[in-house]
């Protein structure tokens, strides 16, 4: 482990909190011009690192980098061994997650990014993942052959695993648009996408990825103009809470989350948080809209729509349009 990374870790885990030079370099057996250069390289990256004279150096509470150093000391102990990645800037952290479970990664690899060049929607439709405001963020799960029947529940749970890190972290109450998108008041603040592969011999999935997007803060600039209508933040300006703390929520919740998938006591949360129970909605059916009144969620995620002319259809997949549109 290199002595920026130590440094790291020592200034993450007593943020806002003075240390000198002598004490970081005797708790790490450097010298003094080892933590220096260490600093310096950190400030480079974007860290804002007070030096008061003679107090010495402190990671300021408004410091908001994404770092494994800043995300494991918010990670319980028994998610402690994951792998976490942190990049500047991905094409798309769910293609890294392919690949490097391609290249044999274990099973609660997470990696995530400050910005993604093209982050990716479902339906090939883009995800805007601009630098430093957002966490962008994805999972590798590798299912067992007894998890691999529950394992397409991940994509619900995943929304009830962010609803719980904001409302823990952040104290705002999120809502949740069947079947995966997280809203905040009235804008849509996160996006899941989950990719699967199955072995080609068996059928069965073997790999899953679960990538989340979630705006943090509002750009400086304003979101982009195609999503400035939809588009919302679950963080405040004035809010000093770093991005990390976020992060090892959503992982510590998600990770536990898919310990007792097949339990579906996550769904619960996820009627009560849901924003289309009980409201007319219209859905895109084979030939245009139909509209209909959303009126249960089942344990598997599929709702259903008691529609107009009585008849009732269970929705199953995320791939059909949904829009609320109450008082049409
Ligand atoms: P989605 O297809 O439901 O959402 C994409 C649609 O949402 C876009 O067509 C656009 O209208 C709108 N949109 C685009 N960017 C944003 C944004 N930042 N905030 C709000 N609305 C937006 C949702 O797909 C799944 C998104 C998953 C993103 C994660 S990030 C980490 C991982 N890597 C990756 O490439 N994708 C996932």
């Amino acid at each position: 482990m290199s002595v920026k990374t130590k440094v790291l870790m020592l200034l993450e885990a007593n943020r806002d909190c003075d240390l000198s030079g002598q004490d970081i370099a005797g708790r790490l057996g450097v010298t003094r011009a080892a933590v220096w250069k260490a600093v310096k390289a950190l400030k480079d990256e974007g860290y804002e690192i007070g030096a008061a004279n003679n107090r010495g150096y402190r990671l300021m509470g408004k410091s908001d980098v994404l770092s494994a150093e800043g995300i494991r000391p918010c990670l319980r102990e028994c998610y402690q061994d994951n792998e976490i990645v942190v990049y500047k800037s991905t094409v798309s952290t769910n293609l890294d997650v392919k690949r490097r479970a391609l290249d044999g990664a274990k099973e609660g690899l997470v990696v995530l990014s400050e910005e993604q060049t093209a982050g990716r929607g479902r339906r090939g439709r883009s995800f805007s993942s601009p630098s430093g405001t957002g966490i962008y963020m994805s999972f590798l799960f590798r299912p067992t052959p007894e998890q691999s029947s529950d394992v397409v529940l991940i994509t619900t749970a995943a929304s009830v695993a962010v609803c719980r890190a904001i409302r823990k972290v952040l104290r705002e109450e999120p809502s949740i648009k069947w079947v995966n998108d997280v809203y905040l008041g009235g804008k849509k603040v996160c996006g899941i996408l989950t990719e699967a592969v199955s072995d080609f011999e068996s059928g069965r999935i073997d790999t899953v990825v679960v990538g989340i997007g979630i705006n943090y803060r509002e750009p400086k600039e304003g979101f982009s103009p195609d999503i400035r209508d939809v588009a919302g933040a679950v963080c405040s300006k004035e809010n000093p809470t770093p991005r990390n703390t976020l992060a090892a929520a959503v992982m510590n919740e998600l990770f536990s989350l898919y310990e007792g998938l097949s339990e579906k006591t996550y769904m619960e949360d996820y009627r009560r948080w849901s924003n289309v129970l009980g409201r007319r909605v219209r859905f895109s059916s084979g030939d245009g809209w139909a509209y209909g009144t959303a009126a249960e969620i089942d344990d598997d995620g599929g709702l259903l729509i008691r529609m107009d002319d009585g008849e009732e259809q269970v929705l199953r997949t995320g791939e059909i349009s949904l829009r609320v549109c109450d008082g049409k």
